[in-house]
């Protein structure tokens, strides 16, 4: 068994000095010699060395000149599954096609057997190493998804598996309820009695446990409609629970307008939007989630419509997506670089997409995302010293250290 991660001795005040600083706040730009200065683990002082102030007793950082942003946030991931989908993408070299193979009987459904056959302690092992990928490029965030286990038990064993994460390593894990992300082969052709029997149960049961943070579904062709993801988001108001949303993903059935209109934190994947979708976003605050893996690795040919989202100032974030079946990617700085050569965003949209807007993306905007005052010291020293070297690599992990909660991990 893993052992569990315990904090080293609670943090004191420490400052980081001699910094390339990026703290990512609203209109900031890169700090040629910046100072970061944390206390019992939140930051006090982020900003021109010139304007520090005199920290006598603080453990001192020297990061030798090198860039230091906030730590990269994964806000949009399946680690926790049991399997893998390699087989469905020799079909897919074939010319298959992702729904025809979901169609056929594949897809998420084969990893919900691989999923429900694994204890918690398997669960638990396996999301490990791919969570070790992300920490190792310095991410300090993660969100998980429940999703393949479509019981109300192998749900909760989902759920509990991605808390359990959070005790074995140093790592803010928040959770996202996906019952509503396939049909079951035990209710086909039942999506209500699906979504009645064991997608509304399950989410009492899982809030009642304090497993959720979120409430997610796939909202497309193959899996639920907009009115039966209303049905979801409904319990999760009840509830007193966010929701974000799998939308337009494959095509445009009306998912994103849905999660508009329900104020949610995310609407995620988006090939399929169109103008009035990235105004209804707008309107509603919501987050813009692009997941370059799943339009890589699926050979989608539709891109979100970038120009739109920027002309109504949607915040857009960018993750991995990880999963078995249509990202099976582990880097979220890969995931970078893919979202700016496949989608066109610049190097400060991508940046701001795993950092504050992915913070966003989470409702955890008033706690990580930015390096400002009050907020967790959770930063990235990256071994160079522009910010274009982030996004510019192809699977190259520059981090030199991460800072989780003011612990150098
Ligand atoms: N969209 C996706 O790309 C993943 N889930 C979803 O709603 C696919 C998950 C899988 O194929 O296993
Ligand atoms: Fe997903």
């Amino acid at each position: 068994m893993t052992p569990e991660y315990s904090p080293q001795a609670s943090p004191g005040t420490e400052i980081w000095r001699n910094c390339r600083l990026l703290t990512m706040t609203a209109g900031s730009t890169l700090i040629d010699d910046g100072v970061v200065v944390a206390r019992n683990g939140r930051i006090v002082f982020a900003g021109a060395a010139s304007a520090a102030p005199a920290v006598p007793d603080a453990d001192t950082i020297d990061v030798g000149g090198r860039l230091m942003t906030p730590a990269p946030i994964d806000c949009h991931t399946h680690i926790v599954h049991g399997g893998h989908r390699a087989l469905e993408f020799e079909m897919r070299l074939a010319g298959a096609s992702y729904v025809d193979i979901a169609k056929a009987g594949g897809g998420i459904a084969s990893t919900v057997g691989a999923t429900r056959a694994l204890s918690p302690e398997q669960l638990v092992a396996e999301a490990l190493p791919r969570l070790d990928a992300l920490l190792a490029e310095g991410v300090s965030t993660v969100e998980i998804k429940s999703g393949y286990g479509l019981t109300i038990e192998s749900e909760l064993r989902m759920l509990r598996a991605a808390r359990a994460l959070a005790t074995l390593r140093p790592v803010r894990i928040v959770t996202s309820y996906l019952a509503a992300h396939a049909l079951p082969a035990e209710y086909a052709g039942r999506k209500a009695d699906y979504i009645a029997e064991i997608v509304l149960p399950g989410l009492r049961a899982a809030h009642a446990e304090g497993l959720v943070d979120a409430v997610d579904g796939f909202c497309e062709g193959i899996a639920f409609d907009a009115a039966e993801m209303a049905r979801v988001f409904d319990c999760a108001a009840e509830l007193g629970l966010p929701v974000k949303l799998h939308a337009e993903q494959l095509s445009h059935i009306g998912g994103t307008r849905l999660a508009a209109s329900r104020q949610a934190l995310s609407a995620d994947h988006l090939e399929y939007i169109d103008e009035a979708d990235a105004e209804a976003l707008a309107r509603s605050g919501t987050v813009a989630v692009l997941l370059p893996g799943a339009f890589y690795a699926i050979r989608e040919t539709r891109k979100p419509d970038i120009a739109a989202l920027r002309r109504h100032r949607v915040p857009m974030a960018v993750a991995t997506d990880c999963n078995p079946g249509t990202s099976p990617l582990t880097s979220l700085l890969l995931a970078v670089n893919m979202a700016a050569t496949l989608f066109g965003l610049t190097v400060d949209e991508c940046l701001a997409g795993v950092t504050s807007n992915a913070a966003r993306a989470l409702g955890l905007f008033d706690e990580t995302g930015t390096l400002e005052v009050g907020k967790s010291a959770d930063l990235a020293v990256w071994n160079c010293t522009t910010p274009a070297e982030l996004a510019y690599r192809i699977g190259f992990n520059p981090l030199h250290s991460r800072v989780f909660k003011g612990q150098q991990q």
